[in-house]
């Protein structure tokens, strides 16, 4: 006597302590969808299967833990396609479950079939067709161990019906035993050895984080060193919150949009201290004038990684946790003040700006003010585009975990979902989607999926009717030649809002942002806050394609100049 596969599947799901799984059912999952009434494993179902994988990608990087999303074959299964490669591009643990056709019927072009585990090799860490009911235990442990460890990632499982409605009479094995794959964690001793020689004798030395030292739980071990040796800290948009922003050694943000400051620094530097970074092309500009005068360490748990975008001079395979911790047994106590007053210099004659045009309603002081509000606590996702780089630069972080975005992708429609995940992994959090127009259209369906399970997420909505980045693009780029950027059929956000049930205001000028903040963020519903901007509001500094970091517009350089 045996099981069904799908119980099979659920009872795993159980022993590797899975809380909730978003999804919606079809018929090529009907068995999946009938075990989960024996569990008390949470099912959330969405509105739309993009938002399943995206909510599961926001709890598994506000917990640590895989999440978990279930969709059907065929159009169930492409519709989770954008946030499986989002998730492979940020290194999110995930385990996607998807049904299939019988296997009888695989490569019969079968009703509601397709080939997901094709289609999804090149973005999933690893995937599996599921043949044998009984393979499914062992499946779906390796899974969840793969997701999880070395660097983490999305896995897909694709469980044809008659696998999940077949007989399976074999448990999970005790262990998950992998030919192959075991992670490095623990670091070449001598090539520690030279990093932290290089760390002590270096005179203009920059740290520069990614979404690594995050996921490595190493932002205890980051503060030590950057302190220990005084060593500025500049994160990609996958590092922010990794450390603290407000910390006299931040330097925010590095890259396309980054700070003037951080990237003056890396492009002066002797020595980069490449963290948990994949050197990413927004990071760095034009690769030949990118650090041109560091030395660069490069530390990562993918060897793949290193070597890829950038020549390196010490390359360091491992955990940065346990990596930092052998390097800071080695160094000692160091001031930099020569280094640090020249960036303190470039801190104050470069700050952040977005001018004096305080009587009209500026994005950058809304956020400004959402970090104070909130005193910089809150877990906050941005969507993608002019609003999301707002966020980035003017909330500041001071929490790892607490800024979500789509970084790798950039996929608009994440922010939303991502903060439905984030919200039930983290009941007693204040979760805020910041969102632009064009991107909580993609996704806003959810908010019915919010209102049904009582989540109190409040979105803040920049309208500016329209794409504004692309739009900035093309005012930099095509000589304002605006195509395809402008939205005449927005709807009334506000009364939107409230047709699903939710509170909702909208903020027209400057005065009403904090009572109207103030207001939203003590509610205990679903909160929906519009701010209508104008939509001549661009990101500044920004680096010109093809251009070193160093060679970035910055608005003194045309506002500040035009306001002169
Ligand atoms: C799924 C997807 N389609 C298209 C794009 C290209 N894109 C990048 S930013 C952007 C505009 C975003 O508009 P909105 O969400 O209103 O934000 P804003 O820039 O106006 O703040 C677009 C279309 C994208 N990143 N993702």
């Amino acid at each position: 006597m045996g099981i069904t596969g799908a119980q099979a599947l659920v009872r795993t799901l159980e022993e590797e302590q899975v809380e909730i799984i978003f999804g919606i059912p079809g018929g090529a999952v009907l068995p999946i969808y009938d075990a989960l009434n024996e569990t008390n494993i949470r099912h959330v179902l969405v509105r739309f299967e993009q938002a399943a994988v995206h909510a599961a990608s926001g709890y598994a990087r506000t917990t640590g833990k895989p999440g978990v999303c279930l969709a059907t074959s065929g159009p169930g299964a492409t519709n989770l396609v954008t946030g499986i490669a989002g998730a492979y591009m940020d290194s999110i643990p995930l385990v996607v479950l998807t049904g299939q056709v019988p296997t009888s019927m695989i490569g019969t072009d079968a009703f509601q079939e397709v080939d997901i585990t094709g289609i999804t090799f090149p973005i999933t860490k690893h995937n599996y067709l599921v043949k044998d009911p009984n393979d499914l235990p062992r499946v779906v442990k390796e899974a969840f161990h793969i997701a999880r460890t070395g660097r983490p990632g999305p896995v897909l499982i694709d469980i044809p019906k008659d696998v999940a409605a077949g007989i399976c009479s074999r448990g999970a094995p005790e262990r998950v035993e992998l030919r192959g794959y075991k992670p490095t964690y623990k670091g070449h001793p001598n090539q520690i050895r030279n990093a932290a020689r290089l760390m002590q004798e270096a005179e203009r030395p920059v740290i520069f984080v990614g979404g690594g030292v995050i996921s490595s739980g190493a932002t205890e071990e980051l503060r030590k060193l950057a302190e220990t040796l005084s060593i500025p800290v500049a994160t990609t948009l996958m590092g922010i919150g990794s450390f603290p922003e407000n910390h006299p050694l931040s330097l925010g943000m590095l890259g396309l949009h980054g700070t003037a400051y951080a990237n003056y620094a890396v492009t002066e530097a002797d020595l980069l201290i490449a963290l948990g970074v994949r050197f990413d092309d927004r990071v760095t500009g034009l690769v030949e004038k990118f650090a041109p005068r560091a030395k660069i360490i490069h530390l990562d748990i993918d060897p793949a990684e290193i070597g890829k975008n950038v020549e390196v001079n010490v390359p360091i395979v491992g955990d940065v946790k346990l990596v930092l911790q052998s390097i800071l047994a080695l160094v000692e106590e160091k001031k930099n003040e020569e280094w640090l007053a020249k960036i303190n210099e470039w801190r104050e004659r470069y700050p952040l700006e977005y001018g004096n045009k305080k009587e009209t309603l500026r994005p950058q002081y809304v956020i400004e003010e959402l970090g104070r509000l909130t005193d910089h606590q809150a877990i906050v996702t941005a969507d993608v585009g002019q609003h999301q780089m707002w966020a980035a630069q003017f909330y500041k972080f001071a929490r790892p975990g607490s800024f979500l975005t789509s970084g790798g992708l950039g996929a608009m429609g994440y922010g939303f979902p991502a903060a439905i995940g984030a919200q039930l992994g983290n009941p007693e959090a204040l979760v805020i989607a910041v969102t632009g127009d064009g991107s909580f259209q993609m996704n806003m369906a959810e908010m019915a999926t919010a209102m049904e399970n009582n989540l109190p997420i409040k979105i803040l909505l920049f309208n500016n009717s329209g794409l504004g980045m692309v739009r900035q693009l093309q005012h930099f780029y095509c000589e304002r030649r605006y195509t395809a950027v402008e939205f005449t059929g927005n709807p009334d956000f506000v009364r939107l809002a409230e047709c699903y049930g939710a509170a909702a205001y909208r903020i027209q000028s400057p005065e009403e942002v904090v009572p109207v903040l103030k207001e939203a963020l003590n509610n205990d519903r679903l909160t929906l806050v519009e701010c209508v901007i104008d939509r001549d509001e661009w990101v500044y500094p920004m680096v010109p394609s093809a251009k070193g970091l160093d060679e970035m517009i910055q608005y003194r350089d045309v506002e500040g100049k035009q306001n002169e």
